[in-house]
């Protein structure tokens, strides 16, 4: 049976382009820094970004991780949102290879702000732990794709460094902000002292993030990423791919957008249903399935018997992700599935 897979955008295949890339790719040993394929998709990340350098890392959770311990001491507090992916998703990756201890506050739609941020940071003292990092997610994947406005990013940036607190980006899908955001993605990454975004989700190459920042950040980010297992050798197989989704694949996210608004329509129809089709803003639609009675584990179970995939969030909420490997065809199959969950007897 041949799915309609909405479960991530993390599920893309590599496009034609990718694999011919990666087959003519030049490569050397990277951990020597001579894989001149990696080498150039970090120069060009660091360009794009407006960033002195970057770095490939396997995966996005490797970038977020080496940034944590880079701006951080043991025992240091990181303030995240408490519905974020270096709180939730990341293996509590912080406290084990930074000692740091997640200080998670709750803002409304997943969207951290100034004040809540504010009264999260400890005073001087010998009894807090002392505030290390601020670290926001945009787009927010949990809270439904939903981007944090320039405005506020740029608060929480200025005020936070007016703290000397450093801030810390999880832009693993930076590039589908920027496009409702209709910024540059530099103009983004000018406001944090450290950017990671995900070449493997959208954008479609098989594996891979970057980190961007300072020169002398990117130096010190190096022998952690060898430290946790990252140090790959003929990298620029992966890096040829990376290439092909920054250069090409950026453009064609606003039909990911496109998609996930049918999707979020059609849904907002459906009796049982709870979503502000007005608050999906990307590719990612998170919708309440209280009232039907069903946890989402047997939700995705019916679906998956109809031939689409999604999974839950929580025991109350389902994700949906669209993606280039799913059409508007697959979109109205997949509404018409739900809708078929919904009215089953079993
Ligand atoms: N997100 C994945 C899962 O891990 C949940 C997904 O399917 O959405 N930051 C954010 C905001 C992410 O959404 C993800 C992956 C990561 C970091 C980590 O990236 P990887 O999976 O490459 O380690």
């Amino acid at each position: 049976m041949k799915y309609i897979d909405l479960r991530s955008d993390t599920v893309t295949k590599p496009t034609d382009e990718m694999r011919q890339a990666m087959a003519r790719a030049e490569v050397g040993d990277d951990v020597y820094g001579e894989d001149p394929t990696a080498r150039r998709l970090q120069e060009r990340a660091a360009e794009i970004f407006g960033k002195d350098a970057a770095l490939f890392v396997p995966s996005g959770t490797m970038g977020n991780q080496i940034a944590v311990r880079l701006h951080t001491e043991p025992g240091q507090e990181v303030i995240i949102e408490e519905r974020s992916h270096m709180f939730n998703m990341e293996m509590a990756g912080m406290a084990v290879i930074s000692g740091a201890l997640a200080h998670p506050i709750r803002c409304s739609q997943g969207m951290m702000d100034w004040e809540t941020i504010e009264s999260a940071i400890r005073p001087r003292s010998s009894y807090f732990a002392q505030t290390g990092l601020v670290a926001i997610e945009n787009t927010q994947n949990h809270a439904g794709g939903t981007v944090m406005t320039f405005a506020r990013m740029q608060e929480i940036s200025e005020r936070s460094h007016a703290a000397g607190l450093p801030v810390h980006l999880d832009g693993a899908r930076i590039f589908n902000a920027a496009l409702v955001l209709k910024r540059d993605v530099a103009e983004i990454a000018s406001l944090f002292d450290s950017v990671m975004f995900c070449l493997s989700k959208g954008l479609c190459a098989p594996v891979g993030s970057m980190l961007v920042g300072s020169k002398e950040f990117i130096e010190r980010a190096v022998p952690v990423r060898r430290m946790l297992g990252g140090g790959m050798r003929q990298a620029g197989v992966l890096a040829a791919a990376g290439l092909v989704a920054i250069e090409k694949m950026t453009a064609r996210l606003e039909e990911d957008h496109a998609n996930a608004q049918v999707l979020a329509r059609g849904l907002a129809e459906m009796g049982g249903i709870r979503i502000d089709p007005e608050r999906v803003q990307t590719n990612i639609v998170v919708f309440d399935i209280t009232s039907t009675g069903q946890t989402t584990a047997e939700f995705s179970a019916k679906l998956k018997q109809r031939g689409v995939l999604a999974n839950g969030i929580n025991p109350r909420a389902m994700r949906m992700v669209t993606h280039k490997d799913v059409s508007r065809d697959d979109i109205e199959t997949a509404l018409g599935a739900t809708s078929e969950v919904l009215s089953a007897e079993c």
